[in-house]
């Protein structure tokens, strides 16, 4: 009975690593790693500045990155990179105040020719 278990516990995972591998392979790819303020972050101080990090330097002329929130979209300002492969800016008006906001954004990385495009959330409770 022994056997028999560690040979069905063996083909489990022998039958799983496939499908486990095809879910890697399958997640479609994006050049963001990370971002300030983080995805799905809750921040208890309003931000003036978004920062977008990928993984090659971004263009700045091709790219674009909105925020909106409860004011509808806001107007940022003064795109452009640290060189640290980044997109960064200034959120000019009106004022992040406390809600839900959307980041989108659309950039070329590096020598890939391809647009990349994706969004993520954010919220601001700073209680007041
Ligand atoms: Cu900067």
């Amino acid at each position: 009975m022994l056997l028999n278990r560690r040979i069905l516990a063996s083909l489990v995972v022998i039958l799983a690593a496939p499908l486990l591998a095809g879910c890697a392979v399958n997640r479609e790819y994006s050049p963001l790693l990370r971002s300030e303020p983080a995805a799905d972050s809750v921040l208890t101080r309003s931000p003036r500045t978004l920062r977008l990090l990928y993984d090659a330097l971004p263009d700045v002329s091709r790219s674009r990155v909105a925020l909106t929130g409860p004011a509808g979209e806001y107007r940022m300002r003064g795109m452009h990179t640290m060189g640290a492969d980044d997109l960064m800016m200034e959120i000019f008006e009106p004022a992040v105040t406390d809600g839900d906001y959307t980041v989108s954004w659309s950039t070329v990385v590096g020598d890939d020719l391809s647009t990349y495009q994706g969004s993520f959330n954010f919220s601001v409770r700073t209680g007041r």
